[in-house]
């Protein structure tokens, strides 16, 4: 189950060299940069990119902050034209930015065509949304009085992103955030920027204003103090991060103590719940998907397969060998999946292998796991002498006291455990603690409102793998998996925007709530 790839060679071509965009200006590239390179051919480099420090990233909250109340003022429909705009040109570049990411970050080109099709989809919802933005007209105790609601933008939305979903999760974040009438800070991954620069380039042509989209390229060590330096300066509305748990409570304790309530979408443990009368080829279908699909690096990727007894041995039988016989290879082709996104998730998944023992046992408690699929080399299609590839990984009989079975792994891997009583299935599917996603398959309905109820996730999926949540539905996680924000959707306008509430008194005398309220 080792990787085959060595890193060899220096950079074969340098295509361009990056720079952080504020108020609508390149800032001059500064002494540090960071080299993005193809996953799938290590040695080619994709983008050099200059590094910002923090106090770019204090300068741009400041431009952004300089450029709201013009954007603010621009009525919400017209807002909502521009990013109809923004959504066409999407559209009609949809193949090329779908290629950038695959050379990037790795993805099969077919699923970063369904990525960019989730911000095409994004901003359709969201250029309705700005006809709208509904305020309510609220009946008040007192006569000739009339009270009111408005929604008003936050001001400058600082939004951090990871490199998996290199430009549909950042959409989530900046397209309502503009819409609302708020500017934009974005802070991409380093390893993510020609995926970063390629979508701004649409917002900029998009006619959206200089200064109201900034671009900061940074590490995270300079992006933390930076956004601690623009808190502190009162410059933030709203922090938007998806990406580690670890590195999410850290931005929430920093957030908390400047009073404010990020929004944060963080890992996942995701388990998949396959019950005695389940359609069993339709469930190793859905576990094939989400747990190898990506690589096994969404958030919403399939953590444990928790399995019926009765079914557990031929599901096992059937995922093992639906992952032998899948492609895993170079991600321009019809593969299952490609390499890993970057050094560091190959390094973040060595260690998560580290966890399975040589004897291909789990290490912890349950001491059953075993490793199934460990197919070697065979079925490669790409050069795994030159690409961050791993092989699909099963692993049968992981349990509560396993690190594979507690910690989000964000790679090829799958747990399977099995159960006797539902009871027992949704305490195994809590038991990480985490609570994005999760699914269940099963032909009994009464299965289903019983799950729903008693799981814990923002999601639930019935029949249906754990990742692939449409784009207009509520995306979020509890416990380790967020702070219970809610992304996409109308659901959204609340990380976005805040409720103005007014009373208009008309009748020309004070008239007192709770005092002066006629009687029937
Ligand atoms: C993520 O991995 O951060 O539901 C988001 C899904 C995708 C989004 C995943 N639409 O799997």
């Amino acid at each position: 189950i080792r990787p085959a790839w060595r890193r060899r060679g220096g950079p074969a071509k340098l295509e361009s060299v990056l720079t952080s965009v504020i108020g609508g200006s390149r800032i001059p590239a500064g002494p540090r940069s960071y080299r993005s390179v193809d996953p799938a051919r290590v040695s080619e480099v994709v983008a050099d990119v200059a590094l910002a420090g923090a106090d770019d990233l204090v300068a741009a909250c400041r431009a952004a902050r300089a450029a709201q109340d013009a954007w603010r003022d621009v009525p919400p429909p017209v807002r909502g034209q521009a990013v109809a705009a923004l959504g066409r040109l999407v559209e009609a570049n949809k193949e090329a930015l779908a290629r950038v990411v695959t050379r990037e970050v790795g993805k099969p080109y077919a699923e970063a065509l369904g990525e960019v099709q989730e911000i095409a989809d994004t901003c359709a919802f969201f250029a309705g949304e700005g006809r709208r933005l509904y305020g309510r007209t609220v009946p008040s105790e007192m006569p000739d009085k009339q009270l009111l609601t408005f929604r008003d933008p936050v001001g400058v939305v600082t939004v951090i992103t990871a490199g998996n979903f290199p430009v549909a999760v950042p959409s989530w974040y900046i397209v309502p955030a503009l819409l609302c009438g708020n500017t934009v800070v974005w802070k991409p991954a380093e390893y993510a920027a020609a995926c970063a620069e390629a979508f701004y380039q649409l917002v900029a042509h998009a006619g959206i204003p200089d200064g109201v989209l900034n671009v900061v390229y940074a590490d995270g060590p300079e992006t933390f103090r930076g956004l601690e330096l623009a808190l502190e300066a009162g410059l933030v509305g709203k922090v938007g991060f998806t990406g580690s748990t670890e590195v999410g409570s850290r931005i929430g304790a920093l957030c908390g103590r400047h009073l404010q309530t990020p929004c944060l979408e963080l890992g996942g443990k995701n388990p998949m719940v396959v019950t005695e009368d389940a359609d069993l080829p339709l469930a190793v279908e859905g576990a094939l998907f989400s747990g190898f699909g990506t690589a096994g690096q969404r958030c919403t990727s399939l953590g444990t397969a928790i399995v019926h007894e009765s079914a557990h041995a031929e599901f096992v039988r059937l995922l093992d060998e639906a992952a032998r016989a899948a492609t895993v290879g170079d991600p321009s082709g019809d593969v299952l999946f490609g390499p890993l996104i970057d050094q560091r998730f190959a390094d973040g998944f060595e260690r998560v292998l580290g966890w399975i023992g040589p004897d291909h046992t789990v290490h912890g408690s349950s001491g059953t796991g075993r490793i199934t699929a460990a197919n070697p080399r065979a079925g490669f299609a790409g050069d795994p002498a030159d690409g961050l590839y791993y092989h699909p990984v099963i692993v049968d009989g992981v349990g509560p006291g396993d690190d594979l079975f507690a910690h989000e792994t964000f790679g090829p891997v799958v747990g399977v455990a099995s159960y006797r009583t539902l009871d027992e299935a949704v305490a195994l599917a809590n038991a990480p603690g985490y609570g994005l996603s999760a699914s269940i398959y099963t032909t009994d309905p009464a299965k289903v409102f019983a799950f729903r109820r008693r799981v814990s996730a923002g999601m639930v999926s019935v029949n249906n793998s754990t990742s692939g949540a449409e784009a207009h539905l509520p995306f979020g996680g509890n416990g380790r998996s967020g702070n219970g924000s809610r992304q996409s959707g109308v659901w959204v306008l609340d990380q976005f925007t805040r409720w103005q509430s007014m009373n208009w008194d008309y009748s020309g005398r004070l008239q007192k709530a709770q005092m002066d309220v006629p009687e029937v």
